[in-house]
């Protein structure tokens, strides 16, 4: 390594990915282990993202990270784990320009500082840390030239959450819970890519850009110490609704995705409230999208529209094509007027068409 002052840099986007089969309760709280699979859809990287830099130097005295523009801290574990298992596997750096080498027992004592953006609300139950640990993950491994694959990389963003070991991927990814106490099985693998299927439309219906009351970390903690439906659900259903899944993906059965992915996302919000005491995350905004897109798709004969919620009240919602987008976004403008500081946004992502 040589003396003088220099800084190495790498800067990456990752998109956030929506769970269609949906994580909620940890076996492992330290590892991030789940209790059952689940499956996502990654979304249009040019849409809700998180852009990371990463930068070494020998002038930084210790590793520090700002997130949207304000200082954080590092001292947490998720961040340690994560920082530790991509230090252990850094490879040689050189830059024969810059006169340059970095080998990699020197990454033990050169800091970091991590600059990472969200374009999208933080915390508000758009799986803001799914993008955020993953792209922190895969910038780091590109910046220590890091020789893993997606999947190895996955197991360690799991470590800093759990969904973002989801995000690793494009497409449809599959989180394979994994049988083994150390965690080296719980991967994400990718069930297909973002060619695959890209008739569909995904509409978030932003219903509350608020931070959510109930962390998912602490609401799954406390869902797998009150809920016996959650035991049920992870034992008897979702095994099930995975292979259905599954199948539905790979033949692009959007009728089968559809009762598949509703279902899904109304159990998790059904568990929430099996939770002592119980978590509300969905509000009357919610349940009125809910029973518009039903009616809707009951009128039509087969399913236009498939909707599923995470850990708040915005919707996100999966159309067959475009011009289903396109009814769908005239739909919720028409019952749900935008207005002023307390209105619903829509932002349409993942238009491949
Ligand atoms: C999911 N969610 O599968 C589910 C559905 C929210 C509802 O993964 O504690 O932020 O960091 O592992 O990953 C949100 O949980 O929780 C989540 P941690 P995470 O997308």
């Amino acid at each position: 390594m040589a003396t003088e002052k220099w800084v190495f840099m790498v800067t990456a986007q990752t998109p956030t990915n929506i769970a269609v089969i949906k994580y909620w309760g940890k076996r492992d709280e330290v590892r991030i282990l789940p209790v059952n699979d689940s499956i996502s859809v990654t979304l249009d990287p040019d849409h809700l993202c998180t852009v990371t830099t990463v930068a070494v130097s020998p002038a930084f005295d210790r590793d520090r990270m700002w997130l949207n523009g304000k200082e954080i801290s590092l001292s947490g574990s998720r961040y340690q784990n994560c920082l530790r298992e991509i230090r252990s596997r850094a490879g040689d750096v050189e830059d024969k320009e810059k006169g340059v080498k970095i080998g990699k027992k020197d990454w033990d004592k050169l800091h970091l500082h991590i600059a990472s953006h969200n374009n999208f609300p933080t915390a508000a139950g758009l799986a803001s840390s799914a993008a955020g640990f993953a792209c922190l993950v895969f910038s780091l491994a590109k910046l220590m030239n890091v020789d893993e694959d997606p999947s190895h990389l996955s197991a360690i963003a799991r470590q800093g959450s759990g969904s973002a070991c989801r995000s690793l991927f494009g497409g449809f990814v599959k989180w394979e819970m994994g049988s083994k106490d150390d965690g080296s099985d719980s991967v994400a693998v990718q069930l297909a890519d973002e060619k695959h299927w890209d008739d569909l439309v995904i509409i978030i219906a932003v219903v509350s850009s608020q931070q959510k009351e109930t962390s998912s970390t602490s609401g799954m903690r406390e869902s797998v110490e009150t809920s016996l439906l959650l035991q049920h659900r992870a034992k008897e259903v979702v095994p099930k609704r995975i292979l259905q899944m599954e199948e539905a993906i790979k033949n692009r059965d959007f009728a089968s995705f559809t009762q598949l992915t509703c279902t899904d996302s109304n159990q998790f919000h059904a568990v929430c409230l099996d939770t002592s005491p119980p978590i509300f995350y969905m509000n009357d905004t919610s349940h009125r999208i809910i029973s518009l897109v039903e009616k809707w798709n009951r009128s039509e004969g087969t399913p236009q529209v498939a909707y599923t919620f995470d850990a708040g009240p915005n919707a996100v919602l999966i159309a067959r094509n475009r011009k289903v987008a396109v009814q769908l976004l005239q739909g919720l403008l028409y019952y749900f007027p935008p207005k002023p500081d307390t209105d619903m946004k829509s932002y349409v992502v993942g238009d491949n068409s």
